[in-house]
């Protein structure tokens, strides 16, 4: 008896203003998507979207795999979509994805309709943007944007500082978004600023709760066009006194176009 392998795909679209920002968006500006690894800059409509948000290639072109058969699915993202990840029995942002298929699967392409912003994430952080000691986690921890977040202890006064610098596609209004996993070694009150065209933001965040969700921390600031010196987006561990082995979290900012 020859055993087989079944391979049955979900292509799931999402709307990324509902499902990921809670901020309703009351008139969205049109255009396209551009994704850059692990940077992805969004432009597009908001809104609710009823169409599925894209597509998965199969390569062998087959449904039926035998056992330890290699296969390579690539998701392609609809006009005003952006891939989102797998899941189901794969996980990850990687595209293409290579899968042995050594029993049946269920894979799960998302998509998230897109707005008009940037999603930057840790790793494309450069060196300039941090200082003090800031380590990667070594696990994808439930609720992390992409592979990996950068953390450091927390300390009372702080000696560790990671800003996240966005290219703004547009000059305009933004809410500003951080993301993290939430864990119980998180720190309760992390310190994030954001600074922008009208002056500074601050804002506190408890990192042991709203894991894998979008936490807004700046409401309608101003961004000029392009990577500035003076836009930013700071974690410190400043975060007064915690407990020992307590830590904060870098993982991803986004940047949400509201407006002009
Ligand atoms: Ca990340």
């Amino acid at each position: 008896m020859v055993m087989k392998n079944l391979i049955r795909f979900s292509v799931l679209g999402f709307v990324f203003a509902a499902a990921h920002f809670a901020a309703a968006q009351a008139s969205p500006p049109p255009g396209t998507i551009v994704i850059d690894n692990s940077e992805a800059v969004l432009e597009g409509n908001w809104g609710i979207v009823s169409a599925y948000g894209g597509t998965v290639a199969t390569s062998p072109n087959k449904s039926v795999f035998s056992p330890g058969e290699e296969v390579t699915f690539t998701a392609k993202a609809n006009e005003g979509y952006v891939f989102d990840g797998w899941s189901g029995n794969a996980e990850g942002y990687r595209n293409p994805l290579r899968v042995v298929m050594n029993t049946n699967k269920t894979i799960i392409a998302n998509f998230l309709a897109a707005g008009v912003g940037v999603i930057m994430d840790n790793t494309k952080v450069p060196e300039e943007d941090r200082s003090g000691k800031w380590q990667v986690s070594q696990q994808t921890a439930a609720g992390t944007w992409f592979d990996n977040h950068d953390f450091a202890v927390a300390k009372e006064t702080a000696d560790s500082t990671f800003t996240f610098r966005p290219n703004i596609p547009k000059a305009g209004k933004y809410d500003v978004y951080i993301r993290y996993a939430q864990g119980s070694n998180r720190s309760s009150r992390v310190p994030w600023k954001v600074s922008h065209k009208g002056g500074v933001v601050n804002a506190i965040v408890n990192q042991k709760s709203n894991g894998g969700e979008w936490v807004q921390i700046a409401s309608s600031v101003e961004f000029e066009n392009g990577t500035k010196k003076e836009q930013f987006a700071e974690v410190t561990n400043g975060t007064g006194a915690e407990p020992a082995g307590t830590v904060v979290v870098a993982d991803a900012v986004a940047f949400v176009f509201v407006g002009q």
